[in-house]
């Protein structure tokens, strides 16, 4: 098997290259790293992935990292049955700079609820010790995880993601009425549609998702990239919070 993807269930990032390689049936061996356990800060993770994060894929011995780099990779490399890049130069830029965009702003900013909601209580019940040094060995997060610390983000951090959250569904909304829809470049799904779909898929788990209730086109567009083939797959058993994490699945 010439693919092995070195990733998470639960990550955002990983979904994204689990979805392409899916969608292309390019069968892959998935190595499965503990996150909460520090998996991707030991020696022999960091050779390959200095930022001590996942995803990494390697691809005949030769490694790609960060998730959008990867899928971009893969559409390159492996363009049929299906090509998630337009044809078109400026239809491509565009789908580069939206790209840009989400990784900016919803993909980041998903990570303060994620981990105020989700994760808490996992440091929570950490020493201060346990948890400096578990901070101290993200290369990339260092100052994420201080800033959070053991009681997790002050209110206005979670707000100011909330709101940088729903400027991001709106700024869906406005692509897709441009567009034409049902997807962010108009009638086919793109690298731009595959990169966002963790973050909503988060907040939707997370319980968030009268966020964008309010926004017809983010809704249709949400059932549209449910209903893709490669989304059960990409998302199997584990894949959500709310499968993890107990405390998150509602008192029924
Ligand atoms: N820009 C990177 C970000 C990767 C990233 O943040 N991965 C998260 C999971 S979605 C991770 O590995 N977190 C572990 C940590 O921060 O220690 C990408 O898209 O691949």
């Amino acid at each position: 098997m010439p693919f092995t993807l070195y990733n998470a269930p639960q990550s955002t990032c990983s979904q994204r290259v689990r979805f392409v390689l899916n969608a292309k049936k390019l069968p892959f061996a998935e190595i499965k790293l503990d996150l909460l356990a520090g998996d991707q800060f030991k020696p022999d993770y960091l050779a390959l992935n200095p930022n001590g994060v996942v995803p990494t894929l390697r691809h005949d011995g030769a490694i790609v990292t960060d998730s959008s780099v990867i899928i971009e990779y893969l559409d390159e490399i492996a363009p049929s049955p299906v090509n998630f890049t337009p044809r078109d130069p400026i239809a491509r830029a565009k789908m580069r700079a939206l790209m840009r965009f989400i990784d900016e702003v919803p993909a980041a900013s998903v990570r303060v609820p994620t981990y105020n909601l989700a994760f808490l209580p996992r440091f929570a019940a950490m020493s201060e010790e346990e948890f400096l040094a578990f901070a101290e060995s993200k290369p990339l997060r260092k100052e994420f995880m201080l800033a959070m610390g053991r009681n997790g983000f002050p209110q206005k951090d979670m707000a100011a993601a909330m709101a940088r959250l729903r400027r991001a569904y709106e700024r869906m909304d406005t692509e897709i009425e441009k567009s034409g829809g049902p997807w962010l470049l108009g009638s086919d799904i793109s690298l731009a549609d595959i990169a966002v779909m963790p973050a909503i898929v988060r907040m939707a788990d997370l319980g968030q998702d009268t966020a964008w209730q309010d926004l017809p086109r983010v809704q249709r567009w949400y059932a549209a990239i449910r209903a893709c083939p490669a989304f059960a797959p990409t998302y199997y058993p584990g894949s959500l919070l709310t499968e993890q994490f107990q405390h998150l699945r509602k008192a029924s």
